[in-house]
């Protein structure tokens, strides 16, 4: 754990549907902010078929953009549905995903939520090599600990031992710097 501006900053292994002690997590969503595979898939089948119903509406989104919802059945209070870039398609890339980050943070922070859950955006189906993505989310996420008022965690949700490794690596670095 590494607490900066008085936020704690943490990485854990595990299931981005199943943080009971989170205001907020955040999707890895589609464009059509359908249930999908991966992150969309685990958050809309433990959400349960209300989160679609509230979704439909609001979609199309674009790279870079993110909208709020209710949580419906997961234990959170609500749902930020990011879209991230298609790595090698989504121009900027970094640009886009670091984005996602910003606007998510920004969500949370005028939601008045005060823990905020995110999954390795992009880095699955869409491809964003892990190591790259981890520099833009800490630059970004550093970027605005200053500016977040509410916000006072900040829990990045792994799924693997290499990224839960290269998580756990960076925030080391920063730590020392
Ligand atoms: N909890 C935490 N992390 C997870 C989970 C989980 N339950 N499941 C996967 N990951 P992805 P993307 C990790 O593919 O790349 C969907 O089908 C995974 O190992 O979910 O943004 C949507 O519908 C990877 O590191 O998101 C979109 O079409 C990271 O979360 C598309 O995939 C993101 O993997 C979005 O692709």
């Amino acid at each position: 754990m590494y607490s900066q501006h008085n936020i704690e900053l943490e990485v854990s292994k595990g299931d981005i549907a199943n943080q009971p002690e989170l205001d907020v997590v955040v999707n890895a969503a589609n464009a059509e902010l359908a249930p999908g595979g991966g992150v969309a898939g685990a958050i809309h089948k433990a959400a349960g078929h209300g989160l679609y119903k509230e979704c439909k509406p609001l979609a199309p989104i674009y790279p870079g953009e993110a909208v709020i919802t209710n949580a419906y059945k997961l234990p959170n209070k609500k749902i930020i549905h990011c879209l991230g870039p298609v790595y090698g398609k989504d121009k900027p890339e970094k640009e886009l995903l670091a984005s996602c980050y910003r606007n998510s943070l920004k969500i949370a922070e005028s939601n008045h939520l005060n823990s905020i859950g995110f999954p390795g955006i992009s880095t699955g189906i869409f491809g964003f090599p892990a190591d790259l993505a981890v520099e833009v989310v800490f630059n970004t996420v550093l970027a605005e600990l200053p500016h977040l008022e509410h916000l006072k965690k900040i829990k990045f949700v792994v799924f693997n031992d290499k990224d839960l490794h290269l998580y756990e690596s960076k925030l080391k670095t920063i730590s020392t710097d």
